[in-house]
């Protein structure tokens, strides 16, 4: 018998001990590689934040309270506890649930999202709703470091943090990465706040009305449970920011974080692709393009919101063009205009 046999909701993972948790956190990861690796998926998004959700889930009463998580490609151990874990388990159900929330498929997911940044803003909209209709629950909007930098963050954060006065409960998952390396002035405080265990006076979240709790080890479901606590039913907007590992548990997405951030079937022990690709496509004709510009040195800047490894700019290629390739983070208004 495994711990996963006896989860098929939220309450079930309420009656667990934190040694028991840990046990189903490894379980959650093991239903997570199987699908990836048969399916493609995303990797290091859901490894890293497995943790967070069982605690999330052990101290918020979802559907009644609302989690509503950011891309939503996170939502890997999200789905596993709220009645889907056969899209993970078992290889005839895995069409039957997609690799991000869908209300369609319970009553858990709130949004259908795929674009980041957007979380702040649709749980600002429950919140608002709540509290017109008098209701009391908790409103969970889960956001990873990567996608703060999009306009769409910054405008949610900027409301929400003046403008609801009830309870906002902000989840950031600071892994340190987007699906590349991190761009813009803000990682400086996301570092410095990391480095002073969310001690520095310097905070980007309380400058912006929130009040702010800090958790080292983001992988740590005893610390996480009580941070998760000590917000739970605040009646002002507060920030829990993790600190975790993104691709926790797989040795090969701990250490090679882009690459795996999002990965075609592949072998688990070598992660060696299981399919292979000739010929040319969009991305690699784009890059070709691209990189014959550049070697001729002529006038060509190579801006990307976000994702370069979309057409081939790998962490070697972009060193090798240097002021001539600009990742302005995952703001893409700013990048057209730019
Ligand atoms: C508006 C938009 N731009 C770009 C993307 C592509 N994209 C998906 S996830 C991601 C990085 C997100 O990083 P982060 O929020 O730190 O989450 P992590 O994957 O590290 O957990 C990007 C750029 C997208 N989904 N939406």
């Amino acid at each position: 018998m495994s711990y996963l046999d006896y989860v098929n909701t939220p309450a079930d993972i309420k009656k667990m001990s934190v040694k028991e948790l840990e046990g189903l956190s490894a379980e959650v990861r093991a239903a997570i590689l199987k699908r990836d690796s048969l399916i493609g998926g995303h990797v290091g998004p859901n490894l890293g934040f497995v943790e967070a959700t069982l605690a999330l889930h052990y101290v918020f009463d979802s559907p009644k309270d609302k989690i509503v998580f950011d891309v939503s490609h996170q939502c890997y151990p999200h789905k596993i506890i709220t009645g889907r874990k056969n899209g993970f388990l078992e290889p005839e159900d895995y069409v039957k649930i997609t690799g991000y929330t869908a209300p369609q498929e319970s009553a858990h997911d709130h949004f259908i999202v795929g674009h980041t940044s957007t979380s702040v803003s649709l749980a600002s909209g429950l919140a608002k709703a709540r509290d017109l209709k008098k209701e009391k629950h908790n409103v969970i909007a889960v956001i990873g470091d990567g996608s703060l930098s999009g306009g769409e963050a910054l405008e949610g954060l900027d409301f929400a943090g003046s403008e609801l006065n009830s309870n906002f409960i902000v989840v950031v998952n600071d892994n340190q990465m987007s699906i590349a390396e991190n761009h813009g002035g803000l990682y400086q405080n996301l570092e410095l706040l990391r480095q002073t265990n969310g001690k520095a006076e310097l905070n980007l979240f309380k400058a912006l009305g929130f009040d702010y709790v800090y958790v080292n080890d983001g992988n740590d479901i005893a610390a996480l449970i009580k941070a998760f606590e000590s917000v739970k039913d605040t009646n002002k907007p507060v920030v829990v920011h993790l600190n975790t590992e993104k691709g926790k548990g797989y040795a090969l997405a701990e250490k090679n974080k882009e690459p795996w951030h999002w990965h075609l079937p592949f072998d688990i022990q070598s992660g060696e692709l299981k399919n292979s690709f000739a010929g040319e496509t969009y991305n690699s004709l784009t890059n070709a393009f691209l990189l014959d510009k550049l070697k001729k040195g002529e006038n060509v800047v190579v801006m990307t919101a976000g994702t370069p490894g979309l057409f081939g700019f790998t962490p070697e290629v972009r060193q090798q063009f240097g002021a001539h390739f600009v990742d302005v983070g995952i703001a893409e208004e700013h990048a057209v205009a730019m």
